[in-house]
């Protein structure tokens, strides 16, 4: 792949994906409108958000298609990686659970990986996980339950991470209110957040589709192209920032981290 020539001692940076479904277009929707997804058009995005990953050092990892399960391209929601511990999720939506168990054998292939799982009644999706250093934020949803808290907190305390649940009322999930910069900043916006005190560095950004970023490097952000004044306001804080249109996924209440999953 693309890492071929880089030097060794550069980290493998990896990331899971997972090609549209064929019927993308009856994905869950909680908060918005169902509008007509463009098949096509989302088939094309998917294609650059991944072309972007890779030009910017990632190697990307395709999990097997699900075609009949409209939600399965979110692969954020089913597995969180923490160093070589990998939690694969129970969704809180009874139509994404199937989604789990070919990203449980694609996870099951990758050496050094240790496996843990969230059980029912415990839920939990991926979407719900913030990780900044050593705190792990996790939403209260509607698609993550106690239990799900519960289970996440018994698998992460032995390994030395605090679990701090952050209720969320106003959004799908908690990252599509708040995400974090390299420095650890929480960036969110104010109508979605319930708490901000709860984050010790909170800064608010201008525009809904703007909170979520994807951290490609120390240096450099992955974010939505219909954000441009949280754009503007990143790349004055001395970030580079790299926009990638998901217009068709923002429809279904994706945003730019559920399109992959961050092994780190
Ligand atoms: C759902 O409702 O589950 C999907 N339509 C959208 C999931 C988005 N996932 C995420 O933000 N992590």
């Amino acid at each position: 792949g693309v890492l071929r020539h880089r030097p060794r001692a550069i980290a493998r940076r990896v990331a899971l994906v997972r090609i549209p479904a064929s019927n993308l277009d009856e994905g869950e929707l909680t908060h918005l409108e169902r509008r007509p997804v463009d098949q096509a058009k989302a088939d094309e995005q998917w294609d650059d958000y991944c072309a972007a990953l890779v030009a910017e050092g990632w190697e990307t990892v395709e999990v097997d298609a699900a075609p009949d399960l409209p939600d399965s391209v979110f692969i954020e929601d089913t597995v969180v990686f923490f160093g070589d511990v990998a939690v694969l999720a129970n969704p809180g939506a009874e139509s994404r659970r199937a989604e789990v168990e070919a990203v449980e054998r694609a996870v099951r292939a990758m050496p050094g990986i240790a496996v843990a799982r969230i059980a029912a009644p415990g839920t939990l999706d991926g979407g719900d996980v913030l990780k900044v250093g050593g705190v792990v934020y996790v939403g209260a949803s509607s698609r993550t339950n106690a239990e799900g808290i519960r289970q996440l907190r018994a698998i992460l305390a032995p390994r030395g991470y605090t679990v701090v649940a952050v209720p969320v009322t106003r959004a799908l999930h908690l990252k599509s209110t708040v995400t974090a910069l390299p420095d650890g900043t929480v960036i969110g916006h104010a109508d979605l957040v319930d708490a901000p005190s709860l984050f010790p560095r909170f800064l608010p950004v201008p525009e809904r589709e703007g909170v979520a970023v994807v951290v490609l490097s120390d240096d450099t952000l992955l974010m939505s192209a219909s954000a441009p004044r949280t754009a503007e306001l990143l790349s004055g804080l001395g970030y580079r920032v790299v926009t990638v249109d998901i217009g068709e996924f923002e429809k279904l209440e994706g945003c730019v981290t559920c399109l992959s999953v961050r092994v780190r």
